[in-house]
C-alpha cells in the first residue's frame, strides 16, 4: 500500500503579489497517495494556481501546503523537483536535446527509461520520427516540436522523474479522445502508488477519478465521486451539461 506523496492543503489563501482580492479563498482538500484527485471549474476559478503552491512556485498567505507531513515551504528546490512533477498547462522545453529535457528530473536515467516514458506518453512514434531522435536539439521557441508534441516531452519528462506527486494541468484537453484515454490509461500505470491530481476541461478525462473537486471563484464548492456530484453539485451538472 503506497503511503507517500499525500498532499494536505489546509484552510489555503492566496492573492497574486500586488492584486486586490484573493484569487484562493480557504481551500482545503487532501489528495491521497495511489488515488487520482481531479480539479474542475471554469477558467480563472484558480486551478492553475492552486497547482502552483503544490509546486511552490509561491507560498500562501495563510494556511498551509503540506506532502507527508512536511510543510513544502521546508523542502528545497532540489528537493521539490523529485517530489513533486508538474506538467504545466503551457508546456516549455529546455535548450537542448529531447534527451536532456527528458533527463531533466533525473539524469542518470538510461534511454530505455526515456523510450518507456515516450511510450506512455504517446511520443515515442514523433520522437523516432526525427533524424537523431533523442539527440535532435529542441530550443524554447523552436518550431520542430509542435504544441502536442511538446506536451507529451513535458509528461514523459514527468515520468523520467518519478516523483511521489504528478500535478498534470490540463494536460489532455488538447488531445482527441480516443489519445486521451490510451494516454490516461498507460499513465495509469506509470504513475501507480503515487498521487495524482489532475486540472481537466472534459468529464470524460475525470470521470473515473477517486476524488472530484468542483472549483468556482477561489473556492473548492463541491467534492465527491462523478455520480455524488452528480446528485449533489448544481456547478458539477452545469460542467457536465454544457
Ligand atoms: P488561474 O489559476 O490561472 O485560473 P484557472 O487555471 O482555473 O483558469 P484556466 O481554466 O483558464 O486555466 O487564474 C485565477 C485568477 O488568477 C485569474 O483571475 C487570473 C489570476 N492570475 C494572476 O493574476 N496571475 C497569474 O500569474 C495567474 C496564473 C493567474
Ligand atoms: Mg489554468
Amino acid at each position: 500500500v503506497p503511503t507517500a506523496g499525500r498532499v494536505e492543503l489546509r484552510d489555503v489563501t492566496f492573492g497574486y503579489p500586488g492584486a486586490e482580492r484573493p484569487v484562493l479563498d480557504g481551500v482545503s482538500f487532501v489528495a491521497e497517495p495511489g488515488q487520482t484527485t481531479a480539479i474542475i471549474g471554469s477558467t480563472g476559478a484558480g486551478k492553475t494556481t492552486l497547482l502552483s503552491l503544490v509546486s511552490r512556485q509561491y507560498d500562501p498567505q495563510q494556511g498551509s501546503v503540506a506532502i507527508d507531513g512536511v510543510s513544502v515551504s521546508d523542502l528545497g528546490r532540489h528537493e521539490m523537483a523529485s517530489v513533486v512533477g508538474l506538467i504545466p498547462q503551457k508546456p516549455y522545453l529546455f535548450s537542448g536535446t529531447i534527451g536532456s529535457n527528458l533527463r531533466f528530473g533525473r539524469p542518470e536515467a538510461t534511454d530505455a527509461e526515456l523510450w518507456e516514458a515516450l511510450r506512455v506518453a504517446q511520443g515515442a512514434d514523433f520522437v523516432r520520427e526525427k533524424t537523431h531522435g533523442l539527440d535532435e536539439r529542441v530550443s524554447q521557441g523552436g518550431t520542430n516540436v509542435s504544441g502536442g508534441q511538446r506536451q507529451r516531452l513535458c509528461i514523459a519528462r514527468a515520468l523520467v522523474a518519478r516523483p511521489r506527486v504528478y500535478l498534470f494541468d490540463d494536460s489532455f484537453s488538447a488531445l482527441d479522445v480516443a489519445t486521451d484515454a490510451r494516454l490516461r490509461e498507460g499513465l495509469g500505470e506509470a504513475t501507480a502508488g503515487a498521487t495524482v491530481i489532475i486540472v481537466a476541461q472534459r468529464v470524460s478525462t475525470i470521470r473515473s477519478a477517486d476524488q472530484i473537486l468542483v472549483m468556482d471563484g477561489g473556492a473548492v464548492v463541491g467534492r465527491g465521486t462523478h455520480d455524488e456530484l452528480l446528485e449533489s453539485n448544481e456547478t458539477y451538472r452545469e460542467i457536465v451539461e454544457s
